[in-house]
């Protein structure tokens, strides 16, 4: 046996009599656990809304109703991923499917969670006894342990993203969850209610903020789309953005929720944004337009209810062959609030 040969068999000896001790050396795992930059299992994907995943998400709906799956839900999961229910490292993403006359029964859980409608007009979710309806484009949030369920009175399916903290809350142990004793909760607010109240730029004088999240649950697409049309004409974009707003909570000018922010991009026709990278894994939902995303060597060509990662740290480059419009969610208030944020701009 050579010198390193012997090294190496002594040192697996030792590994292999400390392991059932519940001991491992560090030194063999260093490299893989501190690297220099972001390392991440979660790979660059899209799922084409209409082609590959509706018809899926519509068979669905004949095999099981809403109420037998308590959220007739299609996990959006990441190929890299696979079996850990996560579309970036630290969120979950799926489709949700609510059939006419159908109801998701209330719950409550420590898990917060977005919806972003994706298909069909007036659905609704009802928070804490308000109801909000539901349009394409809209932006929905429903708070760690606050009450909701979902309900369909139209007469056609409706679709909607979700995007939950799950991965962080199991990363935390802190998962707690409790049904309703009745299926819908009462409605106890006037639908519009929290819109009026704290979404207008202006809160009740008096009014104190309870909670961490958004007093505001509905953010609705007519009002981010004329706001970023605004923007398209009133100035340049941003280079590796194009026109882009964070969704906020009025009362704190922070992320509607601790633990995802929210954001919607226009791009206009021809555009092209320089290449960019941050740490906080990215899920996109397209919204308007056409065009295409690089992510390192993936090209992920979009349309209208497309849905795409672009995974931590990797250099990406968007761009638009028609006006187009993108929202997106991540993580990015937690890192900041951590301090671990960070982004690159790179020179196109
Ligand atoms: O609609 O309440 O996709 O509780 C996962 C967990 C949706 C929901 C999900 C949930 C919900
Ligand atoms: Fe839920």
């Amino acid at each position: 046996m050579t010198d390193a040969a012997q090294t190496s068999a002594e040192r697996q000896a030792f590994y292999d009599q400390i392991g059932p001790h519940h001991l491992a050396p560090l030194w063999e795992r260093l490299h893989a656990l501190v690297t220099r930059t972001p390392s991440t299992p979660v790979q660059p994907v899209k799922w084409d809304y209409d082609n590959v995943v509706r018809p899926f998400l519509m068979q669905s709906g004949g095999l099981i109703t809403a109420k037998e799956a308590e959220r007739r839900v299609l996990i959006l999961e990441n190929p890299g991923m696979k079996g850990h229910t996560s579309a970036t490292h630290s969120l979950f993403a799926g489709l949700q499917l609510i059939m006419p006359g159908e109801v998701a029964p209330a719950h409550r859980h420590a898990a917060s969670a977005l919806r972003f409608i994706v298909e069909g007009t007036g659905a609704y979710t009802a928070v804490e006894g308000e109801r909000a309806i539901m349009q394409p484009g809209d932006f929905i949030i429903t708070p760690s342990w606050t009450w909701h369920d979902h309900g369909n009175e139209t007469d056609k399916p409706v679709v909607w993203l979700d995007g939950l903290d799950i991965p962080m809350i199991r990363l935390l142990d802190a998962s707690f969850a409790e049904p309703a004793n009745s299926e819908s909760q009462s409605v106890s607010r006037p639908v519009g209610d929290s819109l009026a109240r704290y979404g207008a730029n202006m809160v009740p004088v008096d009014w104190k903020p309870e909670r961490i999240s958004s007093p505001v649950f509905s953010y609705p697409y007519s009002r981010s789309r004329e706001a970023l049309a605004t923007l398209a004409r009133n100035g340049e974009p941003d280079p590796c953005h194009g026109y882009k707003l964070r969704y906020i909570n009025p009362g704190s000018g922070g992320s509607p929720m601790p633990t995802i922010g929210a954001f919607m991009a226009l791009l206009p026709a021809g555009f092209a944004s320089s290449p960019y990278r941050s740490t906080d894994g990215t899920f996109y939902a397209v919204v308007e337009g056409e065009g295409e995303t690089t992510i390192g060597d993936t090209v992920i060509r979009w349309k209208p209810r497309d849905l795409f990662v672009v995974p931590s740290w990797a250099v990406h480059h968007h761009k638009a062959a028609k006006e187009s419009v993108l929202f997106s969610f991540s993580d990015r208030p937690v890192q900041e609030v951590l301090s671990l944020w960070r982004e690159d701009r790179l020179h196109g």
